[in-house]
């Protein structure tokens, strides 16, 4: 009896506990006061890509006016070189190299972020927010062997995401269908999907076997299953329904993302809205092929300006615009040839996707991971540039202190007035990765650990940072990292390589 009144108690106790915090968190007032947020996420889009970022040979209005009208970062980092390993440090604000399977994924592999992990979109629905994908995931989906014609879990769904519609990989990876809420979108059930990294499916065409069946040669990899015309990474059998058509596919990211806005309109919402562009393969939609005089990549660059301002435009007529902070962002540095002939690089002209900065897409040096890095916030956002270093791994606390959460992590530190221009106090310190190795970043300098390996990827043609030396870099004086300092500054060399290992728990050799 004893026992069972104070168990009732207890009960009653925790019944109370849990809707007042409940309460708390869903306080109309509150919540009415708490501002969306958009995050825009280009994919393989360099620092010099932007008319604001000094481009002159490529027009980017729209995303020039954001940068223009907001703060614009000159220091802004994504954690790594390649995609996967910077959406995970994006979304759990946590370092991609303390998670092993942080590197590129195939189509096929599991899920990477643990479901009960931090992350970004469940901070911010713990505070109310109703939260989004749409675009490009390529965190893994499932927990092994994924049956694309039931329901997908876990996937964006089960770390925070209220609504998602995604491409799996990327779009030169099978499956090339969409998936929305862990669905495939328009499956037709007596053609199910057959997904193989490994092997082909008995007499179906690929890009080495039947080149005559391509519209875009394949240049490196890119061999397997044919679709529209373009030979992927994978093989694929079935679900024809369901094949995105690929120079449909920026319209259709618009469309869900401006659907999202407009179904949610009435409470705060968070969008993650993950741009494919300009990741190979470049399928601009007819309205802009030869918009850029670019060919492919050019043409893609200036639809994926097309498509910010046009989520723009519905921000302001859904009269969002002044309760909404939009960070835009890229999730790597450049790459001009990542795989298909597709005039990328005899018609690049003057155009500097790094703009001053050495390397590219899977570099150690600072062009594989300094990218544009905006922030814009009508009416509360004073316009201006920054020089204060952040990293998106930062996004996760900074955005959290916005919305009034004490959530954090390790690694991600609360930028959050130097994301709204209110303070230059950046980060000192980042560790950068690029295909599993590390790199550092303090103060003026950046620091390049020796490693094995070839300096360039031929097949890229981009530099990616292997020597047998240590180098160090003063970026202040030396901003395409040309001078090696390593061996005449032994101090600023031993500072660095101390203050590295401390973070990334490594023994210094
Ligand atoms: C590489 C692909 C490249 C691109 C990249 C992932 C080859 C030879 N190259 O392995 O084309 O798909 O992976 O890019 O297959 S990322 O932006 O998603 O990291
Ligand atoms: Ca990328």
């Amino acid at each position: 009896m004893h026992i069972a009144r104070t168990l009732f108690f207890a009960l009653t106790l925790l019944f109370f506990a849990c809707k007042t915090e409940k309460k708390e968190q869903t306080d109309p007032e509150e919540q009415a006061a708490l501002p969306n947020i958009v995050i825009i996420y280009a994919d393989d889009l360099g620092y010099g890509e932007l008319g604001a970022y000094g481009a002159t040979e490529l027009k980017t209005p729209n995303l020039d006016h954001l940068a223009n009208n907001g703060m614009r970062f000159t220091n802004g980092y994504a954690t790594s070189a390649t995609c996967t390993p910077s959406r995970y440090a994006l979304l759990t604000g946590s370092y991609p190299w303390r998670n092993k399977s942080a590197k590129i994924l195939p189509g096929t592999a599991p899920l990477i972020i643990d479901t009960a992990q931090t992350t970004l979109p469940k901070v911010l629905k713990q505070q109310g927010y109703t939260t989004g994908i749409v675009g490009k995931w390529h965190l893994g989906l499932g927990s092994g062997h994924v049956d694309w014609n039931q329901a997908i879990s876990p996937g964006p769904n089960e770390v925070g995401f209220d609504h998602s519609y995604i491409m799996a990989a990327t779009q030169d990876r099978v499956p090339t269908v969409y998936i929305e809420n862990g669905k495939v979108d328009n499956l037709d059930p007596n053609d199910p999907i057959q997904i193989d990294y490994q092997k082909n499916f008995p007499g179906e065409p690929t890009g080495k076997d039947n080149p005559e069946l391509l519209k875009m040669k394949w240049h490196h990899g890119h061999d397997n299953s044919i679709v529209n015309g373009i030979s992927r990474i994978g093989f694929m059998k079935g679900g024809e329904a369901a094949k995105w058509v690929d120079e449909d596919m920026a319209d259709t990211f618009l469309a869900e993302a401006k659907r999202f806005v407009k179904e949610k309109k009435d409470q705060p919402f968070f969008l993650y809205y993950a741009l494919q562009q300009p990741h190979v393969p470049r399928t601009p939609h007819p309205r802009f092929v030869g918009s850029s005089g670019m060919g492919p990549r050019g043409d893609v660059i200036v639809e994926a300006d097309w498509c910010v301002g046009e989520f723009i435009k519905t921000l302001e007529e859904e009269g969002l615009l002044e309760n909404t902070l939009i960070v835009f962002s890229s999730d790597n540095g450049p790459v001009v040839n990542d795989g298909y002939y597709d005039d990328s690089v005899e018609k690049l002209g003057n155009h500097k996707p790094a703009g001053p900065l050495r390397g590219g897409k899977y570099s150690l040096f600072e062009a594989g991971t300094r990218v544009p890095f905006i922030t814009y916030w009508k009416g509360k956002i004073t316009p201006g540039t920054s020089d204060a270093m952040v990293s998106q791994v930062d996004l996760l606390a900074s955005l959290a202190a916005l919305v009034n959460s004490d959530a954090t992590t390790q690694d991600s530190q609360d930028l959050l007035d130097v994301l709204l221009g209110k303070s230059t106090n950046g980060r000192n310190e980042l560790i950068i990765e690029a295909s599993t190795r590390t790199a550092f970043r303090k103060g003026d300098w950046a620091m390049i650990p020796p490693y094995d390996g070839p300096a360039i990827i031929k097949t890229v043609n981009i530099e990616i940072g292997n020597d047998p030396e240590y180098q160090l870099y003063n970026l202040k004086e030396d901003l395409g990292q040309q001078n090696n300092l390593a061996k005449s500054h032994p101090e600023k060399l031993a500072e660095m390589k101390a203050a590295y290992t401390k973070i990334r728990g490594i023994a210094e050799e």
